[in-house]
């Protein structure tokens, strides 16, 4: 299609003038990005086909990762970058006078996620294809991904987000395969050859529509598939109220649901589930049975990956196709289900442990609830022969009980390997969560630590510190990065540092500069440019970020010989719209901004910032620019974190309890790199086997949490009154069940530890080198590579 600059400038000019109708220097940037994207689209397709055709020809093992988000972001750059094509286009474009980076800004992101679920999924694509395994996505089409969030007198207003108002340019539309999917209606039994079969009457059918992305590997020519779906109203209906029906079926993938490790419990989101589920399956099993195997082999070439429970329904869809439609019997199905399946487990907070209640399931899909109660029936069966006349231990580890579908030991009792995303996590869920399940099927017990793909969050987002790497150890780390280890040898090396800490410098002008933009805030790039980015929970306790922020306040305010070390405190978070706590949190963070910025007697030396609208796209320009990351979970309850790796990956130092993959973090870089603090995960899961702790105690016994706490509720911030009620009743009239009091002394001496570290600038700078060197680690090649060989068995493609 183009192989230099000026081949590349005439295809472009050629192609802008004939999809748009418009000559060069008329067309706008909008159009000229639409431009680029289809012809980067084109100039993949080759190969996309060309990677297809040998995952057919070969007829290896593929494995099809289901997961109800996938958080991509933007992909243009990251497209180009990993096709090798970013210096011609880039140049080429700057002799047309256009900048890449203001064609970049044009791209919505692809926000089809909440957090930390949802980029791993993507992460994990980005490395199956660069590291040319046969991995596809299946996820849902979302018309609007998450929620926009603006801050409106410090409030989060959540307003619609319209990622595909303009078209989406990497996706590819294949109605040719889309695929009927019932919902409602009834079962009805009858007899073939000697044979019970079922059939799904009656329903109301829903026409799934396939959209393909290209997954693109980094200088490699695979192209894998991400295949997303979407809900639109079937020819064959026999529903009368056409508009009704219209826009009823259309709601199933008209939004992603804005929860963050919390179940919602409704109709529609089920509705979801099964639409990917079934949708997916479908396409899978057609596209087997093309290669002329015998089904029975099926889980030999073919895996199937539960990202969470959302894609759960995946056991007894697998169950009804091998029966229902390829008419195997029970056992051979079960066979190779089990075996086609595995599953991953992200949390333990019980409040995101999936049920659905019966009397909405089995109206919904009849046949799959039928399904159920028989895995569940046979599953029951095997308990009673392992721990006979104990009932109460098999109702609670049954899948149906209660009237609910428990989501959870559906996915374990279905897959032959059940993963949790940390040591510490899986450790938990064998020990604790999960031990009934481990004690039956211990062999399925495993980890994979998650990780990130360096690509996006280090070559990408800080192609200074790229550089600065490659020119010191060379290019190996790109492919391998545990060869990151060899910038150990620059410990000592005072000129390497300086270059580090003159990176760091110029990442926090550029994020800087966004502040300014974004908020009207000037921050000191001189100060410590501390930052907690992720989803609001109370679990993630920024509000012990914020109660520190308000006790340095108080103390510069009263105590003129105290010397604090600039720091700029740097919050983003959105909040799911229903979480009353939360969103009173993303308020005070706002409020004690507002104090605390506008006060000459500080302002000079701490500054608070709340960013707006935290996504993909901004966490590319924070993640480079940060020094101190903030990873202060309560102990027990971060199944890993993923933030806490594009930190340390990029030179900040953490501040952290030993929490999810924080437990890793310190083990490699050693606890002379890294800020811990607070209760451990044992003393925490202790206390709360005894009810808790006493959090008044603390209040009475600490005047810095006394004044603090008073703060919330005593008029200190202007016309609040009430506003901050829940908060402090959360802390001192419920028990604190995060502990934030409780380790609030602990964090308050580690934070001055930073600043104590952060003076002696060339420690500091070492500290970083050790992070950065020890991050390879994290790399989700990593990850996917220990998926592949232990759980899936797939090998890579020449
Ligand atoms: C999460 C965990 O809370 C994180 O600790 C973990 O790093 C990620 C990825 O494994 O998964 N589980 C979960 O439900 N969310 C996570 O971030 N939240 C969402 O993104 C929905």
């Amino acid at each position: 299609m183009f192989s230099n600059k000026a081949e590349f400038k005439a295809v472009f000019l050629q192609k802008l003038e004939m999809t748009f109708g418009t000559s060069f220097g008329e067309s706008t940037k909008r159009e000229q990005f639409q431009t680029l994207g289809h012809m980067i689209r084109e100039y993949v397709s080759s190969d996309w086909i060309q990677t297809n055709e040998q995952y057919r020809s070969t007829g290896k093992k593929q494995v099809y990762y289901l997961s109800i988000e996938f958080l991509l972001g933007r992909l243009l750059r990251h497209n180009l970058m990993n096709l090798g094509i970013e210096t011609v286009v880039m140049e080429g474009l700057q002799e047309l006078g256009i900048d890449l980076e203001d064609l970049e800004e044009i791209e919505a992101d692809a926000g089809l996620g909440n957090g930390g679920l949802g980029r791993l999924a993507a992460c994990f694509l980005d490395s199956l294809a660069s590291l040319n395994l046969p991995g596809h996505g299946c996820g849902i089409r979302y018309k609007h991904g998450l929620f926009e969030q603006k801050i409106v007198d410090g409030y989060q207003v959540e307003l619609p987000e319209q990622w595909l108002r303009h078209g989406h340019v990497w996706e590819v539309r294949k109605s040719d395969d889309s695929i009927e999917i019932p919902f409602w209606g009834k079962v009805e039994s009858y007899q073939e050859n000697g044979k019970l079969m079922f059939r799904h009457l009656q329903a109301e059918t829903v026409t799934a529509v396939p959209y393909d992305l290209p997954v693109i590997g980094y200088q490699t020519e695979t192209v894998n598939t991400l295949r997303l779906w979407s809900a639109e109203p079937s020819r064959f209906t026999a529903n009368t109220d056409i508009l009704r029906y219209k826009k009823e079926t259309e709601s199933i993938s008209e939004l992603l649901y804005p929860d963050d490790t919390h179940d919602e419990g409704k109709i529609l989101r089920l509705k979801q589930q099964y639409l990917l589920v079934a949708a997916s399956l479908q396409s899978i099993v057609s596209s087997y049975k093309k290669q002329k195997r015998s089904l029975l082999e099926f889980h030999q070439f073919v895996g199937i990956h539960i990202n969470d429970t959302h894609p759960a329904l995946a056991v007894p869809e697998l169950m009804r196709i091998l029966m229902d439609e390829e008419g195997l019997g029970w056992n051979e199905a079960w066979y190779i289900t089990v075996n086609t399946l595995s599953y991953t487990n992200h949390t333990t907070l019980s409040e995101a442990l999936e049920k659905w209640p019966m009397r909405i399931f089995q109206p919904l899909l009849p046949r799959i609830y039928m399904i159920i109660e028989e895995i569940n029936e046979r599953f029951c069966q095997e308990l009673w022969e392992k721990y006979p006349g104990d009932w109460g231990h098999i109702e609670s580890m049954a899948i149906l009980a209660h009237g609910e579908v428990r989501m959870a030991p559906l996915a374990i009792v279905g897959s032959h390997s059940v993963n949790g995303v940390a040591s510490l996590h899986t450790e938990i869920l064998k020990e604790r969560e999960m031990n009934a399940y481990y004690q039956v099927f211990p062999e399925r017990f495993n980890n994979k630590t998650n990780g990130i793909t360096h690509r996006r969050w280090l070559i990408k987002s800080n192609p200074k510190l790229t550089n600065l790497i490659t020119d010191s150890i060379g290019p190996k780390w790109i492919e391998d990065t545990e060869n990151l280890e060899n910038l150990l040898a620059f410990r000592k090396d005072q000129a390497f540092l300086t270059e580090l800490g003159d990176i760091k410098k110029a990442n926090k002008e550029k994020l800087a500069k966004i502040i300014h933009e974004k908020s009207g805030i000037l921050v000191d790039t001189n100060s410590i440019f501390d930052v907690q980015v992720k989803r609001l929970h109370a679990y993630k306790r920024q509000l012990l970020n914020v109660l520190h922020i308000m006790y340095l306040y108080n103390r510069l305010k009263t105590d003129p010989g105290y010397s604090l070390y600039p720091r700029t405190f740097i919050f983003g978070a959105k909040a799911s719209p229903g979480y009353y706590f939360a969103k009173k949190v993303i308020k005070l963070i706002n409020t004690v901004a507002d104090k605390v910025n506008h006060d000459p007697d500080v302002n000079d030396r701490l500054k608070v910032v709340f960013l707006e609208n935290y996504r993909v796209s901004l966490a590319e320009d924070i993640f480079p620019a940060a020094e101190v990351s903030q990873q202060i979970s309560t102990a027990s309850k971060e199944a890993s974190g993923t933030g806490n790796m594009k930190f340390m990956m990029n030179g900040a130092l953490t501040v952290g309890t030993l929490d999810g993959a924080n437990v890793e973090i310190t083990e490699l870089v050693g606890e002379e790199n890294i800020f811990l603090f607070g209760l451990r995960a044992q003393e925490v899961l202790n206390f709360q086997k005894n009810g808790g702790y006493n959090s008044r105690e603390y209040y009475h016994y600490d005047t810095r949490i006394r004044e603090v706490t008073e703060q919330l509720v005593n008029g200190f911030f202007p016309d609040t009154e009430g506003e901050f009620t829940a908060i402090y009743d959360s802390l001192l009239n419920h028990n604190d069940q995060y502990f934030v009091l409780r380790d609030f002394a602990s964090y308050v001496q580690i934070q001055e530890q930073v600043s104590e570290a952060y003076r002696d600038r060339s420690k500091w700078l070492e500290k970083s080198l050790v992070n950065i060197a020890k991050s390879g680690y994290f790399s989700s090649d990593r990850t996917i590579q220990e998926y592949a060989n232990n759980i899936w068995k797939i090998k890579p493609i020449k």
